[in-house]
């Protein structure tokens, strides 16, 4: 196949004379032309990849597959991942995302390419006007396409979604048969696990040369021996802390997953701790319906399929890829209670803090917690003046977080309120743990506690399970039941609305999003608004997921929050 090389692209005017593409021309002109039909469409790499409809996805789907493919072969043929998926958005949608072979998301330098590339596909009316922005982008980037060298090695993962199976032919076409890429097929798991095992697979070819990709199990033995290995330090009767914990997985790939960690023969915690809801993965339409963590913290109400039971009890739910998770309780007046994605990063920044303390670290390590504009105004305070912790606030999506828990701190604790985060513990942390322990130095159990959670942490990106284990294991080292933790700072009351506007990209903002540049004049309105309300606070952004743009408030009156609220709406609708 590479020898047959098509002549420096004439028909679209490409001239370069030193490059060569060292692919089957005509096979790929073939799989474009059968597979590309969405045409005229202008794609966008937003928040979390690639996201619209299913049914206008082909395109996309096959020049990220394309992408991925040069990614790996810009990297030396590491394992990069694709996960199909769009979270927790309606089941009409999918979407596509590429993860670096350690497990983080696109390099931010890339994200360019993935539209350059899907947009050429969607707005080119032959196919040689792709083709030559694909040898613009293997050129600019020198990437070497002589496959007979170093194969690309690509791990892909898919959703519950019914369109994935025809989107995953769509994104793979190209892979083997035009440019000899090893593809290893996960089947249906959760975004995490696609994270992990990206990031499993590279770290075992990399240390032992293992030839062997990660799989799956590798992620269940992995966890559920860290938690074990927690509570057994902790030397806690593997018992949760509270009576009983209900999951609402979203009717998505999370419940069959967690089934299968709660099914491995080492998890010790009793079955009857924990029942799983909203399981419904193979009714397509039930996704994300009136149930799962976007659900609950929008309406900061019970889901479908769930009734208050004892206020000892705790709940949570998943979104429809277990990415990100939210906690709450219901209380004997039956009152809503909401843990979300702050009360999550509050619980841990305290454990943590704690800990660390006790192991004689606080000068040594640097813990810090990442947030968002969405944070509750509340959380803030009390990470700083409570806790004493560094608080740092990005723009929305995970990435933006990410980057910023690994660069400043040791221990970087980062949750968007919506439920999505995780902890990067930085290799200074672990050197300095190790080396203590290698000493029999200082508060050996504090130092124990501070290696094990870091296991049962997935530091590649937020996780449904992980941080539901994670969770559990604090609340049963602190001895702390979901009203204690509950009780250590009140939130503000908060509102969420999504608002539906012509064109959302005339949205554009500032200062990590906490304020509009665009419409012109817009933002000197919603300030006269937040100034009549006491701890007013509120900022609109255009959504990078949904069409739509979404407007928080939060003001200490809860009475009046909902008039808060609705003024900024009709501010918003009445800019476009
Ligand atoms: C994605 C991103 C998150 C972001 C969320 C909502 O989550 O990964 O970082 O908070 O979208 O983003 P937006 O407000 O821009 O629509 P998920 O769980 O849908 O992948």
């Amino acid at each position: 196949m590479i020898s047959a090389v098509r002549p420096k692209c004439k028909e679209s005017g490409h001239n370069s004379q030193r490059f060569e593409m060292k692919i089957d021309y005509d096979q790929l002109r073939k799989l474009y032309e059968d597979t590309c039909c969405t045409k005229n469409l202008q794609y966008s790499y937003g928040t979390a990849g690639f996201r619209t409809l299913a049914k206008d996805l082909d395109t996309v789907m096959f020049t990220t597959g394309i992408l991925a493919v040069l990614r790996s072969l810009k990297l030396q043929g590491q394992y990069v991942g694709v996960m199909i998926t769009a979270s927790h958005n309606p089941y009409q949608d999918n979407g596509v995302k590429i993860v670096e072979p350690d497990g983080s998301m696109l390099l931010a330098a890339w994200e360019p390419y993935a539209m350059q590339l899907a947009n050429a596909a969607s707005f080119a009316t032959t196919f040689d006007e792709f083709y030559a922005e694909l040898v613009k982008l293997v050129e600019h980037e020198k990437i070497d396409l002589d496959t007979s060298a170093v194969a690309p090695h690509v791990v892909v993962g898919r959703d519950s979604r019914e369109s994935s199976p025809f989107l995953l032919r769509c994104l793979t076409s190209t892979m083997a048969s035009v440019f000899h890429a090893q593809v290893v097929d996960l089947g249906c798991v959760t975004t995490p696990q696609l994270h992990y095992v990206t990031n499993l697979s590279n770290r075992r070819q990399r240390e032992d040369g293992h030839a062997t990709v990660a799989t799956e199990q590798d992620y269940y033995s992995f966890f559920v021996e860290a938690f074990n290995e927690l509570f057994t330090t902790y030397q806690i009767e593997k018992r949760l802390s509270v009576p009983k914990l209900f999951v609402d997985t979203a009717n998505g790939i999370g419940g069959p997953q967690l089934k299968k960690l709660l099914a491995s023969k080492d998890w010790a915690v009793p079955s009857d701790e924990i029942e799983i809801v909203n399981d419904k993965s193979d009714v397509p339409e039930l996704l994300n319906f009136e149930c799962g963590a976007d659900y609950v913290k929008t309406n900061q109400r019970l889901p479908k399929g769930l009734s208050p039971s004892s206020p000892d009890s705790l709940y949570c739910s998943f979104d429809g890829d277990a990415d990100r998770v939210v906690f709450y309780y219901v209380d004997p007046e039956s009152k809503f209670h909401l843990l979300d994605g702050d009360k999550i990063s509050t619980l841990f920044a305290k454990f943590l803090s704690q800990q660390l303390e006790l192991a004689n670290l606080t000068d040594s390590l640097k813990i810090g917690v990442v947030q968002t504009a969405y944070a509750n105004g509340s959380s803030t305070t009390y990470i700083e003046d409570a806790l004493h912790c560094p608080v740092s606030c990005t723009k929305t999506g995970v990435k933006h977080l990410h980057h910023e828990a690994a660069t400043q701190y040791d221990i970087g604790i980062y949750f968007e309120a919506n439920g999505h985060g995780t902890i990067i513990f930085s290799e200074k942390f672990h050197q300095t743990i190790e080396s203590q322990l290698s000493k029999s130095q200082g508060n050996l159990l504090a130092l124990n506690t501070l290696n094990c959670f870091a296991k049962l942490i997935n530091q590649t990106v937020g996780d449904a399970i992980s941080d539901m284990l994670a969770v559990l294991a604090t609340l049963s080292i602190l001895q702390m039941a979901p009203t204690d933790w509950d009780r250590e700072y009140t939130d503000l009351p908060n509102k969420l609305v999504k608002c539906i506007v012509p064109d959302r990209s005339i949205f554009q903002t500032t200062d990590q999003e906490r304020k509009l540049q665009n419409p012109a004049g817009l933002q000197t309105k919603i300030d006269s608004v937040i100034a009549k309300y006491p701890m007013g606070r509120s900022f609109v952004r255009a959504s990078g997921t949904e069409d739509a743009v979404r407007v928080y408030a939060e003001c200490e009156d809860p009475t009046k929050l909902d008039q808060f609220c609705n003024e900024i709406v009709e501010y918003v609708k009445s800019s476009v």
